[in-house]
């Protein structure tokens, strides 16, 4: 496990953008509008509940460096449970894991699964670099479309495996735009995608958090058995309220979780 949260952040980043162009692109036009560097709000993960795998055992390698768990989540279209952490440093990025329930899948998902992460070596799951390792099983491209058929998730976990889903940029600290609808704009205006599910801007101020994403960017991945381009990684803006105390609401909000999940389907 890191030591140190920022050489994971910045393993995690450049794992992230190496198959995020457009996240590589949209940072580098906000970096030119900023004068500080970007922050983000939190990043997120998905993985199966099964060990060595589960949502506890990414989750260790955050408690390890001083997060602690936040909120829980429960998804049940999807089959998806998740839970954030934050961390007591207010810069630092929360972390969103998410999990898929194997058990309420159908039986001829459940035998993929179990045989992919049969294959995970438990020592490996705590290793330094587990977290953006990428995939650490076999995968063929009938039967990454074969999930897909039932689960967009799980064929995304299964191609992708380990690595940042989506990296966040907080809108609170930013200085050139400061709403969800004025990046929803410069996002469109320079060719990018909005995720419109359940609306381009999720939430509300009453929920104390507004968020807007890209579609995922498609990109080409080596299968065991052939090469194909599929959803990758997406980029997501948050905004947040502050609370009766005046502190910044740090939870997440289902709902637009929910549709957040689906700036990797297939455009
Ligand atoms: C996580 C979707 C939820 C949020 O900010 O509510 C999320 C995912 O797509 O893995 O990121
Ligand atoms: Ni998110």
């Amino acid at each position: 496990m890191h030591s140190d949260r920022h050489t994971l952040f910045q393993a995690l980043w450049d794992n992230y953008r190496a198959v995020t162009p457009s996240a590589e692109r949209i940072h580098t036009l906000l970096g030119k509008r900023e004068s500080k560097p970007i922050v983000n709000d939190h990043i997120a993960l998905r993985t199966f509940n099964l060990a060595p795998v589960g949502l506890d055992a990414l989750a260790a390698h955050f408690l390890n460096l001083g997060y602690r768990p936040g909120d829980e989540y429960h998804f049940e279209a999807k089959k998806l449970y998740a839970r954030h952490y934050e961390h007591p440093d207010d810069d630092a990025p929360k972390v969103f894991i998410s999990e898929l329930r194997v058990e309420l899948c159908s039986p001829a998902l459940q035998t993929i699964v179990r045989d992919l992460v049969a294959q995970v070596d438990p020592a490996r799951v705590e290793a330094d670099d587990f977290l953006y390792a990428g995939r650490p099983w076999q995968l063929d491209y009938d039967t990454y479309r074969a999930l897909l058929e039932e689960s967009e998730y799980a064929a995304w976990t299964a191609a992708w495996g380990y690595r940042a889903n989506h990296f966040t940029v907080s809108i609170n600290h930013l200085e050139s735009l400061d709403s969800v609808a004025d990046i929803n704009r410069l996002l469109k205006d320079n060719g990018f995608t909005v995720n419109s599910a359940g609306g381009e801007v999720k939430g509300s101020p009453e929920q104390r958090l507004e968020q807007s994403s890209t579609m995922a960017d498609r990109v080409p991945v080596a299968f065991s058995d052939r090469e194909a381009v599929i959803p990758s990684c997406f980029y997501e803006f948050a905004r947040r309220y502050p609370l009766a105390d005046g502190r910044l609401y740090q939870g997440f909000v289902a709902a637009s979780a929910d549709k957040i999940f689906e700036s990797t389907h297939a455009g």
